[in-house]
């Protein structure tokens, strides 16, 4: 049976379900890093991050509010600026919490 992402829960985050031995991405303390987000799923994703705070790009490339949770829309994507600025092992998950138990969960790492 075909399957939308490598991953061997119901939902994947970078191709990938659950959380892994590797992080997401690997920052150096006070790194700034523009991210996109692209969701190809029919649902929308509340993205979550832990310990830190980030700047929405809005699709004309204004800086939006400072959150910690964006909306991702079906189909449509974000960027968001963040300065990884709070050392430790953070949470990146969605906060629709049946899709992060669901494997839409994984982590960064700030050192
Ligand atoms: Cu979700």
């Amino acid at each position: 049976m075909a399957r939308r992402h490598g991953g061997d829960n119901i939902w994947a985050f970078n191709n990938v379900s659950d959380l892994q031995a590797e992080p997401f991405g690997s920052f150096k303390r006070g790194e700034t890093a523009r991210i996109t987000m692209v969701n190809d799923t029919a649902f929308p994703h509340g993205m979550h991050l832990h310990g830190h705070h980030f700047i929405e790009v809005g699709a004309d490339g204004t800086f939006g509010d400072l959150r910690d949770t964006t909306l991702v829309a079906a189909g449509e994507s974000r960027d968001i600026i963040c300065v990884f600025d709070n050392p430790g092992q953070w949470m990146f998950h969605c906060h629709m919490l049946s899709h992060a138990v669901g494997g839409m969960q994984t982590w960064v790492n700030v050192a």
